[in-house]
C-alpha cells in the first residue's frame, strides 16, 4: 500500500489515506451544471465543488468524458475544452487536490499543468501513450478495471471468477506501470463497479472486496447511484442515496480507502462512523455541531 506512510503526494497537496476518505464527483459533461438553458455553467460547477469540499470531500474528481454504459467516445478537443478551465479554476482556489477522470494522455498532461494532482483512469493507462504520460507527470494514478469499452461493456459481460479475474488484471496493470517507471507508491486500484459487470458480478465483488487488500495498494471504490442499486431496489437514480451509503459502508468495512461519490455529506458521515467502529474510537474532531 502506501504504508509505511499512507500519505499520497498529489502535486502540492497531500492526500491522507491512513483513514478512509471521500472523493466528490464533478461531472463536466453537457448534461450537468446547466446555466438555466442549454449551456454548461463554469460558475455552477465551481460552486458545487466548493460545496463538496465544505462537506468533507478530501479530493474532487473532474470528468469530461461520459463513461456511462452505451456512451460514445468524446473527442480530445471537446474533453479538453470541458475539463481544463474547471481544473484551472478549482486548483487555484481549493484546499484539496483535484483528480482528472480521463484516459487521454493529452488531457492528463494539460490537466496536471493546470494543477490536477491525480489521474483517475477507467482504462487503467491502456490507451496509446498513457503509461508514458503518467510516468512523466509524476502524480498518483488510480487504475480501474473495465471489461470492454463503455459503448458495449454491458452487452454480455462474462467471467469465470470475477474477483480473481479483476485481481489479475489489476496486478498486470500495476506491473505495466512499474515497468514504465510509475512506482507502486503512486498507485491506487479500483475494481470498477458497473464497468462490464452484471448485477451478480457487482454483488460478488462487493461481498469479497476485502480480497483486494492483498494487492497492497489503496483501494478506491465507486458505487454512488450505480445500476447495481437499481438492480436490487428497483429505484431510479434519484432514489439511490440509501443504497449508495450501504455499499460505501460495506466497502470501507472491507478496507476501501477512497469512496467516490455524488452525495458527499451523507457519505462522509457514514465513512466516519464505519471508521470509528473499525478503530474502536472516533479520533477526528466533530466537523459540524448542532
Ligand atoms: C453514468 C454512469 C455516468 C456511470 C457516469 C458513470 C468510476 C469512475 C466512473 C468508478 C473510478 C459514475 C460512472 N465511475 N472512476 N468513473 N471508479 N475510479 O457512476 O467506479 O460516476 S463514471
Amino acid at each position: 500500500m502506501n504504508p509505511p506512510s499512507g500519505l499520497l503526494r498529489c502535486g502540492r497537496h497531500v492526500l491522507d489515506l491512513r483513514r478512509p476518505q471521500v472523493m466528490g464527483i464533478l461531472n463536466v459533461t453537457p448534461d450537468s451544471f446547466s446555466d438555466g438553458g442549454e449551456f454548461f455553467s463554469l460558475e455552477a460547477a465551481l460552486a458545487h465543488a466548493r460545496l463538496m469540499v465544505e462537506q468533507g470531500a478530501a479530493i474532487i474528481d473532474v470528468g469530461g468524458e461520459s463513461t456511462r454504459p452505451g456512451a460514445v467516445p468524446v473527442a480530445e478537443t471537446e474533453e479538453l475544452r470541458r475539463v481544463i478551465p474547471v481544473v484551472e479554476a478549482l486548483s487555484a482556489e481549493l484546499s484539496v487536490p483535484i483528480s482528472v477522470d480521463t484516459s487521454k494522455p493529452r488531457v492528463m498532461r494539460e490537466a496536471v499543468a493546470a494543477g490536477a494532482g491525480m489521474i483517475n483512469d477507467v482504462r487503467a493507462l491502456r490507451a496509446e501513450g498513457a503509461l508514458e504520460a503518467a510516468a512523466e507527470l509524476g502524480v498518483p494514478v488510480c487504475l480501474m478495471h473495465m471489461q470492454g469499452e463503455p459503448r458495449t461493456m454491458q452487452a454480455a459481460p462474462r467471467y469465470q471468477d470475477v474477483v480473481a479475474e479483476v485481481m489479475r488484471f489489476l496486478e498486470a496493470r500495476v506491473a505495466a506501470c512499474e515497468a514504465a517507471g510509475i512506482p507502486a507508491e503512486r498507485l491506487l486500484v479500483d475494481p470498477g463497479f458497473g464497468f462490464g459487470k452484471e448485477l451478480a458480478h457487482n454483488l460478488e465483488l462487493m461481498r469479497r472486496l476485502d480480497r483486494f487488500q492483498e494487492l497492497g495498494l489503496p483501494l478506491l471504490v465507486g458505487v454512488s447511484r450505480k445500476s447495481m442499486i437499481g438492480g436490487v431496489l428497483d429505484v431510479p437514480v434519484e432514489d439511490r442515496l440509501y443504497g449508495s451509503i450501504a455499499l460505501a459502508v460495506l466497502a470501507v468495512w472491507q478496507g476501501a480507502r477512497l469512496i467516490r461519490c455524488h452525495d458527499v455529506r451523507p457519505t462522509v458521515d457514514a465513512v466516519r462512523i464505519c471508521q470509528a467502529v473499525l478503530e474502536g474510537s472516533e479520533q477526528s474532531p466533530p466537523r459540524h455541531v448542532s
